[in-house]
């Protein structure tokens, strides 16, 4: 079987499927977005314009980077078991897939858009070969970059960039590249010997802007070399860990958690806890005013909606905002399921500073249905 993938290669959550399609040696076609056949096909089916999509011989589709990689998983897809079973690397892993795409939304999209004069010849090239429809004249693909461009910036403010917050967004951005430089001294991925989700999660970001676009993909070469050739290691067919002598795909033994991996999740404590409180916090506010809300449905007026509002919090002393998806907190239902009943992991998350992931929950759950996010009745 060959499956399709459309995204482009920028794009922040086709890197995630296309890195495990290719690490677990599933052939693929990385297909672009702009193909009519998509705009066509594809899009009406799936009932919004997003990417990526993942479309398998007998025209079956997926949506959704985390969608896609589980349902490969459970056709028996999977070269390496993505999914730790023991309890702890279970949690990290999920942990570190919501971090990953949507905690490092902040950098990822300030190193794109905020370095013109040496990103833009790259990046409006790059957003016209992915998204203009294969062959056409180049105008198009300027004309498809400028309304693209437009999107992104406005997006960028959704995530909290603005003029105060973005000497925090670099100072964080370069401690989370120490700390997991850091980690990848002694293991070539974030569990051990072998990728898994948390690895998955964190490809998103790390290689579509920040590895890739040039400001960026400079500044991590030269401040943090493990990091980089993880990104290329991500996108490697084989385990790509010879300067690690090659170990065995084992994960860390005896579910253990080295000093660098609790750093990491120090770091996500500080840096994404805030703002999850802050948008569960709006979220029941949200729903509370609902309560006649038909389960199975979104509540926004259009499919192609995603944020149910903004959420103004407290971010390392500034203030700022972001809109507040149903699809993260979707992310973090499954956080959630991974920590379940099971006592031993509040050491874990007490020591760290994560406590709150437990308890941290809306009054009706998120599910995607048809390739949307809707809400369960209430619980
Ligand atoms: N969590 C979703 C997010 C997908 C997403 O936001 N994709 C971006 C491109 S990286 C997109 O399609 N944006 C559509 C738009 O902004 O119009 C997934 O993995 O499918």
């Amino acid at each position: 079987m060959t499956y399709r993938l459309y995204g482009t290669p920028g794009s922040l959550y086709t890197a995630k499927a296309r890195s495990w399609l290719i690490k677990n040696g599933v052939p693929f076609e990385n297909r672009a977005a702009g193909e009519p056949r998509f705009r066509e096909e594809v899009v009406p089916k799936i009932g919004r314009w997003i990417i990526p999509v993942l479309e398998a011989n007998d025209g079956e589709l997926t949506q959704d980077g985390s969608a896609i990689i589980e349902r490969m998983e459970a056709d028996g897809l999977a070269r390496w078991p993505t999914f730790p079973q023991t309890p702890r690397h279970r949690l990290i892993g999920q942990i570190f897939e919501l971090f990953g795409g949507e905690g490092l939304l902040r950098p990822a999209m300030h190193y794109r858009w905020n370095f013109d004069a040496v990103n833009l010849p790259f990046v409006g090239l790059d957003f016209a070969a992915g998204l203009a429809t294969p062959g056409a004249d180049p105008s198009e693909g300027a004309g498809v970059f400028q309304f693209a461009a437009q999107r992104m910036r406005k997006a960028m403010a959704s995530f909290g960039v603005n003029e105060a917050s973005i000497p925090l967004v670099e100072a964080a951005y370069e401690e989370f590249l120490a700390l997991f430089d850091a980690h990848l001294a002694h293991s070539p991925y974030l569990l051990g010997g072998r990728p898994t989700i948390g690895d998955y999660g964190l490809i998103a970001p790390l290689y579509a802007h920040l590895g890739r676009d040039p400001y960026p993909a400079d500044l991590m070469k030269r401040k943090a070399h493990r990091v980089w050739r993880w990104v290329e290691r991500m996108n490697a067919a084989d385990l790509d860990s010879g300067e690690y002598g090659y170990p065995a795909p084992d994960l860390f033994p005896d579910d253990g958690v080295p000093d660098t991996l609790r750093a990491l999740l120090r770091f996500v404590a500080e840096d994404y806890l805030p703002e999850v409180r802050a948008y569960v916090g709006f979220a029941n506010a949200w729903l509370a005013e609902r309560p006649d809300l038909e389960p199975g449905t979104s509540g926004l007026a259009r499919s192609s909606e995603r944020v149910i509002g903004r959420v103004a919090f407290d971010w390392r002393g500034e203030t700022i905002e972001v809109g507040v998806m149903p699809y993260r907190l979707w992310l973090l239902q499954k956080v959630q399921d991974a920590i379940g009943d099971t006592a031993e992991l509040n050491a874990l998350l007490s020591e760290t500073g994560l406590s709150d992931l437990a308890t941290l929950k809306t009054g009706r759950r998120v599910e995607r249905v048809n390739q949307l996010e809707v809400w369960t009745a209430p619980i």
